[in-house]
């Protein structure tokens, strides 16, 4: 049924719609208790009410780490109203019952984002306030549990209605009170995590912080929410949006996918450009400035490239803003952009423009999370950096200098393409790229015909195969994919290596005279 509030503890951080809401509930009657700073901000707006220590004949004590942790206030919180001996106990120890508790937590999550020191995180750990938190929620059968200021009308207007707050809603703030306290807790393990690397802790829990309810999902009859980890990488989650319509499901995705791959190429050693179509780069090129990178990126696939996502690992200039609002684009990812550019992509309101003030190191350590009918699947990110992994050259053929440029700039690619990927590379462009195919042989097949495909486009008679550098995300399990790519002009082959067939495999590079070389590390991607 109803229950009428005599008495509310009131304790918040957030201290946003606080004097008003205790003006509301003094004038309808609500005792008010409350802790140092709450209690001075509603005294100051001349509303009535008592102080914590008070109430629990203690100080606030140890720079506020104890302050409602008492058995007056647990006590008062917890209690069977209709239990003889909790109405025993109360009586004994005068203990007198809470009815209403408003609490929102010191800010953890605010003070982690702001990088403040180690000491100042720890410091913004609560303790009394999800203390009281779970104790309420617990005992929702009388009590009433608020820690956000979004509720205090709902709460105000039932006591006004109702002259007390009816269960249905009591629960439903209970099971609100139970998430926030959970992700709190889980904000805090992740900072743990990140702090020390210690990604495998038992226990953990990866459910993140809602950010925002998105128009839908995949698909417009999905419902769908943006979450943050608070990770602290530079990426989607983190950017902030210039201009542009709202972010998508897909956008959101697929800009996380540009922004990391991107982000393997140190901005020092050359402008990157990844243009990226359902999650997969539909061109990346890699060139002195982002004019060039861009317009060879593009020239992978025009066709796919039309309403992609563009990432940049550089500052987006005028000549880079102009070249890229050539081509009907949803979303542009970049560290940075001059005021210049920023007004030219103005010009295309709905195109978003992010700015993350940084690039992701590609070395970080994170989780991925997935999930499956019942469950979740955790790994660590694949931060394993293409830039450290040893070439090993199997063949006889040594590659060139320009194939070795090409062979990792297609490997980078390749780690960021679904399973399976065969990514051509010529000249520090990708030329052809298969991605998501069942079969090796297909992804290559997929690779070289869209080779074919974009020379045509570009009115580039020569093939854009022939001399290229062509990458596996994992090794060949036969020698079939590897002379699709030898057929299509290949000279030199990036893989894992690992096949028990890798004999017969280096035998047909060596008898096509080409050069391979073996990573030892695979980058699936599914
Ligand atoms: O340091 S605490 O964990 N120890 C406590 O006993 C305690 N009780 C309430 N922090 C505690 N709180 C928190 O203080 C509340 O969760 C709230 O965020 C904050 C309100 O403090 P003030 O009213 O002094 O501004």
């Amino acid at each position: 049924g109803v229950v009428k509030i005599g008495r509310a503890l009131l304790s918040v951080s957030d201290k946003a719609g606080m004097a008003d809401f205790a003006r509301d509930l003094a004038s309808l009657g609500v005792e008010l208790v409350s802790t140092g700073g709450t209690h001075k901000l509603i005294a100051d707006a001349g509303v009535k009410v008592r102080e914590i220590s008070d109430l629990t004949g203690f100080p606030e004590m140890m720079d506020g780490r104890v302050k409602t942790l008492h058995p007056k206030v647990h006590g008062g919180l917890l209690a069977v109203r209709d239990n003889v001996e909790h109405k025993a106990a109360m009586e004994a120890h005068a203990i007198a019952p809470i009815d209403l508790v408003v609490v929102n937590l010191y800010p953890f999550e605010a003070t982690v984002a702001k990088g403040a020191d180690y000491d100042t995180i720890i410091e913004n750990i609560d303790i009394g306030g999800p203390a009281m938190i779970r104790s309420a929620a617990k005992n929702h059968a009388f009590v009433t549990v608020i820690v956000d200021p979004a509720d205090y009308a709902a709460v105000i207007a039932a006591i006004r209605a109702e002259g007390g707050v009816p269960y249905a809603l009591r629960q439903r703030l209970a099971a609100k009170a139970y998430a926030r306290t959970a992700a709190y807790d889980t904000a805090i393990s992740t900072w743990f995590a990140n702090e020390i690397g210690y990604q495998d802790i038992p226990y953990r829990s990866f459910a993140g912080t809602l950010r925002e309810v998105m128009r839908y999902g995949e698909n417009p009859h999905q419902w769908a929410g943006f979450y943050t980890t608070g990770e602290p990488r530079p990426g989607v989650s983190t950017a902030r949006q210039v201009q542009g319509k709202t972010l998508s499901y897909n956008n959101i995705n697929d800009t996380d996918a540009a922004f990391e791959l991107v982000s393997e190429f140190d901005p020092k050693d050359s402008a990157a450009v990844a243009i990226i179509k359902h999650a997969n780069p539909c061109g990346v090129a890699v060139a002195g400035n982002v004019v060039d990178a861009y317009r060879l990126a593009l020239r992978t696939d025009p066709v796919s490239a039309f309403g992609g996502i563009v990432a940049v690992n550089r500052e987006i200039d005028a000549k880079a803003a102009e070249e890229i609002v050539k081509v009907f684009t949803e979303v542009i990812v970049a560290p940075s952009a001059t005021q210049e550019a920023i007004d030219i992509i103005a010009a295309k309101k709905n195109l978003r423009l992010l700015l993350t003030g940084g690039l992701a190191d590609p070395k970080a350590a994170g989780l991925n999370v997935r999930t499956v009918a019942g469950g979740l699947l955790v790994q660590t990110r694949d931060n394993k950096n293409v830039d450290d992994t040893e070439f090993k050259v199997v063949t006889k053929k040594q590659p060139t200098a320009q194939e070795l440029v090409d062979l990792k700039l297609a490997a980078k690619v390749a780690k960021h393409v679904k399973s399976n990927a065969i990514v051509y590379v010529r000249d520090g462009a990708t030329v052809g790229i298969g991605a998501g195919q069942m079969s090796r042989v297909d992804s290559s097949r997929i690779a070289s015909r869209k080779a074919e495909d974009a020379a045509e486009a570009a009115g580039i008679t020569e093939s854009l195969t022939k001399g290229s550098a062509v990458a596996s995300d994992a090794f060949f399990p036969f020698a079939d994919g590897l002379l699709a790519a030898v057929e299509a002009g290949a000279t030199a082959v990036v893989q894992p290596g690992g096949s028990i067939r890798d004999d017969e495999v280096i035998k047909a590079a060596d008898e096509a005279g080409i050069a391979m070389v073996f990573t030892g590390m695979r980058h699936f991607r599914h």
